[in-house]
C-alpha cells in the first residue's frame, strides 16, 4: 500500500489566517479527488535549515508524496491533479485549458488580489490597486458570464484555485458588482470537499490552541 500524501502546513497560527492558510488547497483537492493524505506541521515560530530544504522562502503548504517533495501551492495542485482525472482532465485541450487558468489564476488575479489585500490592511483612504483589481474582476466576469468553469467545461483544479483566490473577505466584499463571478464563486465554495477542507483546517488550529493552553 503507498503512503498516503503529506500535507504540510504550519503547527498553529493565529485567528487571522485560520481558514485561509493555502494548505486548504491541498487538502480541498485531495477531498475533491479522494486521494489519501494527512496532515502534518512545521512550527512557525522556529523555521529552521529542516524547513528551508522543504520551502525556500520559509512558508507553507508544501508536500510529500512518495519520492516527490514539491513546494509552492499551485505545483502542489498541479502534482495532485496529475493523479486524478477528477481535477484535470486526461485529454490535452482539457489539460491545456486547466494548465492556462491555474497560471492565470496564480500569475494574473492573485497577483494582484494579494498585494490588494496588504495595502488595505493599513486602511489608506484609497487602494492604489482598486482600478488593477477592478480590471482584472471585470474580465474574469466576462469570461463567466457565458460558462460556469473556467476550464474542460466542467469543474477542476482551476475552479477550486480560482475560486479559493477570491474568497479572501476583501475581494469578495467587492463581487456584488460582478454578477457572474459572484456567484462562481458561491458555487465552487459550496462544493462538500471544499467545506471539510474549511473545516478541518479550523480543527486543526483549534486543537493547537487547546495543545498550547495546556502546556
Ligand atoms: N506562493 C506561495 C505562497 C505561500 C504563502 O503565502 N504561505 C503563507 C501561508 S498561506 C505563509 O507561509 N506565510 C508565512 C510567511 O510568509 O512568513 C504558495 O502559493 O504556496
Amino acid at each position: 500500500m503507498t503512503d498516503p500524501i503529506e500535507i504540510w502546513t504550519w503547527d498553529w497560527v493565529p485567528q487571522g489566517p485560520r481558514g485561509h492558510v493555502r494548505d486548504i488547497r491541498l487538502r480541498w483537492a485531495c477531498e475533491e479527488a479522494g486521494l489519501p493524505y494527512t496532515i502534518c506541521t512545521a512550527p512557525i515560530a522556529e523555521r529552521g535549515a529542516d524547513h528551508l530544504t522543504r520551502q525556500p522562502f520559509a512558508q507553507v503548504p508544501f508536500l510529500t508524496d512518495g519520492a516527490t517533495r514539491l513546494f509552492e501551492s499551485g505545483a502542489c495542485l498541479l502534482h495532485l491533479a496529475e493523479k486524478s482525472e477528477t481535477l484535470m482532465p486526461r485529454d490535452a485541450l482539457g489539460r491545456a485549458e486547466v494548465l492556462e487558468w491555474v497560471i492565470a489564476g496564480l500569475n494574473s488575479v492573485e497577483m494582484v488580489t494579494v498585494p490588494y489585500w496588504f495595502i488595505g490592511r493599513t486602511s489608506p483612504p484609497e487602494n492604489p490597486l482598486d482600478g488593477w483589481l477592478a480590471s482584472r474582476l471585470d474580465r474574469l466576469n466576462a469570461v463567466l458570464a457565458s460558462r460556469d468553469h473556467l476550464a474542460a467545461g466542467r469543474f477542476t483544479v482551476a475552479d477550486l484555485l480560482m475560486a479559493d483566490i477570491l474568497r479572501v473577505a476583501v475581494i469578495r466584499s467587492r463581487l456584488d458588482d460582478y454578477p457572474a463571478l459572484a456567484a462562481f464563486t458561491s458555487r465552487v465554495l459550496t462544493r462538500p470537499a471544499f467545506c471539510k477542507a474549511l473545516q478541518d483546517q479550523l480543527d486543526h488550529f483549534a486543537e493547537a490552541d487547546a495543545r498550547r493552553s495546556k502546556a
